[in-house]
């Protein structure tokens, strides 16, 4: 039987552990990328394993999160980053030089490879052949440390694609038709994988958009072949010597498969406040927007910006509409400048923001009341764009480009029924003069901290018996933004854990961070899809902070229960969902002999005092995840295997 490419990456890199789905696996990293918001505490994290070189093939730390330095914090942590990457040996993309994924894809991406980053895009890197997936930055460390990457064995599933897009049709939309069909927790446990003969008419760029979205499906990571598109994707990059080609086998075999016939799909936007909630752009046409945001990690590549730029060229934005652009790399931002594209942006009256994450991490440019912004960008979760009543529709750049122009959602087919040819370039402009590379010999560098780190919170051996409150009951989908919110108030605070607790789950309930002080910690109970969204540890070293010792959920998404468990905090799910209803805030909650239980494998039950009622919960953690638990967390855990 043959294998598909998710098999061939995972079998290449094998560690530990069998190709059967459901169990647990461990693969070997061969290149790691951080990025700043959860970058410094990796690298903390990194530090206390006392690895003196990464013994990974390549790892990058970028500076594309926390560029607005209102206060010292964030240039500080620059610092902290830069001079810790020049002693260990990791490569550092400058303040400037373009968001991770982007540039990551342009610069050190290589098909066949693996790749472990501390953002949950990471997956952009399946575009051109890699086996990239976001996860936790103390995962992060571990992996540069030289540790195998343990996971559960996904299921892979084909994504047929045949025929070829219309005109203003754009990767964008098929990846929200894929969300439409498989919804924000229909990845979870999956890997995506594109196939068909639909994919040799798709650019690099568009295929990264794909597979960096499909974080938003909870899948592991999504990947596509690495075919003679890929090969010249590279080639222009100035490194055809990085092409290894990558295919299924003709009888590869998946667990699942979905068509989509390219020349069927239309415009689509992502509406309020879920990724998965799709309509069509000419369903929506006619509606008033107050902004348009062009740029992220999904959209900012060359020929998005030279597409949009054709749009706006010779145009002027409506009266009503504020336009931002950000370009995703300094070879992108480059490009346009050098070829009068730029210009064009800016003549329309766009207003050209420096290229990094920018809004989509609410640094600067979050909407009016009540707002109606659209943006080309990943997620749009309420709040997420810094204004709590804001509407966010997630489209493609020409949708949004178009709609800029007219001031209203507007189908991009109704303005330029012919489309627009943006030829792929045969050399991209290359200049890595924002890449340092590391000093030879560590010694040299002295790491520069300053006073806004703090150490970061580590837990206690598991106990053996609780005695605990239901500190927080949430719905479905909460999302690690609703947990520890981003923006640029708060991010600052990202290696500051005491300081960040203040702001804990203060979206849900304002009363939060002074109740889990106050009662010591708890429990929190969660629904559906728990901690969906990021890879942000801060989702559980800030709770861990405040004392929590387990989530109850109905079901909980991949990194932030990987987080959950490096962090020592238990994600339990219920036996049976509807005890979900059994539970209120304050509720006292005991568990007896706990730690026995965990670790010999025997049903934990929770007794629900306040209402004298039992609620079994589900166990299903793999041996090892079993000791990281009961060590109290990843690090004590190592800690203890290294002893
Ligand atoms: C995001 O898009 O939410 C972020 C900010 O890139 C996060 C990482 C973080 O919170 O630092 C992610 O996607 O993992
Ligand atoms: Fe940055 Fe937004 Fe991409 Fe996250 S989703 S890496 S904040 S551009």
């Amino acid at each position: 039987m043959g294998y598909n490419i998710a098999q061939k990456l995972i079998k290449s890199h094998l560690v530990s552990g069998q190709m059967i789905p459901g169990t647990e696996i461990s693969i070997k990293v061969d290149q790691t990328l951080t990025q700043d918001a959860t970058g410094t505490v990796a690298y903390l994290q990194f530090e206390s394993m006392g690895v003196d070189r990464v013994k990974t093939e390549r790892s990058v730390a970028y500076i594309d999160h926390n560029t607005l330095q209102s206060g010292f914090e964030n240039a500080d942590d620059h610092r902290y980053i830069q001079t810790v990457c020049s002693k260990h040996g990791i490569y550092f993309s400058r303040p400037g030089n373009g968001i991770c994924h982007q540039v990551h894809l342009e610069r050190f991406g290589k098909p066949g490879k693996t790749l472990l980053g501390s953002d949950s895009h990471t997956p952009t890197g399946g575009g051109i052949g890699m086996l990239a997936i976001g996860v936790g930055g103390l995962d992060v460390a571990v992996a540069m440390g030289g540790g195998a990457y343990y996971l559960t064995m996904p299921k892979v599933v084909k994504v047929n694609l045949t025929g070829k897009l219309s005109p203003m049709v754009a990767a964008k939309d098929i990846i929200l038709k894929v969300l439409s069909l498989m919804s924000v927790k229909g990845g979870v446990g999956k890997i995506i994988e594109y196939a068909g003969e639909g994919v040799k008419t798709l650019s690099v760029p568009e295929r990264a958009t794909i597979t960096n979205m499909g974080a938003e499906l909870g899948a592991t990571t999504s990947v596509f072949p690495a075919d003679e598109v890929t090969l010249a994707f590279l080639t222009a990059q100035g490194r055809p010597e990085d092409f290894t080609p990558i295919f299924a086998d003709e009888d590869a075999q998946y667990d699942e498969q979905i068509d989509i016939d390219l020349a069927s799909l239309q415009p689509l936007a992502a509406c309020p406040h879920s990724p998965d909630n799709i309509k069509t752009v000419q369903d929506l046409s006619g509606m008033k927007i107050d902004q348009v945001c062009i740029g992220s990690c999904t959209n900012s590549s060359y020929t998005d910006m030279m597409k949009v730029a054709a749009i706006l060229k010779g145009k002027t934005v409506a009266p009503n509409v504020s336009l931002v652009i950000a370009p995703g790399s300094k070879q992108v931002f480059n490009m346009l400048a050098q070829n009068g594209a730029l210009a064009d942006m800016i003549c329309a009256g766009a207003r050209v923001m420096e290229c990094a994450c920018g809004p989509c991490i609410v640094m600067g440019q979050a909407p009016n009341s009540g707002g109606i912004s659209l943006r080309t960008f990943n997620r749009n979760f309420e709040g997420r764009s810094g204004t709590a009543d804001a509407q966010v529709f997630l489209v493609s750049p020409e949708t949004a480009a178009v709609s800029a122009i007219t001031g209203e959602m507007t189908d991009p087919r109704t303005v330029i029924p012919e489309g627009i040819s943006v030829q792929m370039p045969e050399r991209f402009f290359i200049n890595d003069n924002m890449i340092l590379a590391p000093a030879e010999n560590s010694a040299d560098v002295e790491v520069v901290r300053g006073p806004n780190i703090k150490p970061f919170p580590v837990n206690k051996p598991l106990e053996e018996n609780w005695d605990e409150r239901a500190l927080l009951k949430v719905g479905d989908n909460i999302t690690t933004d609703h947990i520890m919110p981003a923006g640029a108030k708060i991010l600052p605070y990202r290696s500051n854990i005491p300081k960040m607790s203040e702001f804990c789950f203060t979206r849900c309930d304002e009363e939060f961070p002074k109740r889990a002080q106050e009662w010591g910690g708890g429990i929190i109970i969660g629904g559906q899809n728990y901690g969906q969204g990021s890879s942000r540890e801060h989702a559980a070293l800030v709770p861990l902070y405040l004392g929590v010792k387990a989530v109850v959920a109905k079901s909980f998404a991949r990194i932030h229960m990987a987080n959950l468990i490096n962090s020592g905090i238990i994600p339990f799910l219920f036996e049976n969902e509807a005890d979900y209803d059994r539970i209120d805030l304050g509720d006292e909650l005991v568990i007896e002999n706990i730690r026995t239980k965990i670790t010999q494998g025997l049903p934990v039950v929770m007794h629900n005092k306040t209402k004298n009622i039992d609620i079994p919960l589900k166990v299903t953690f793999f041996e090892r995840q079993i000791e990281i638990i009961a060590a109290g967390g990843m690090l004590n855990y190592t800690k203890q295997q290294n002893k």
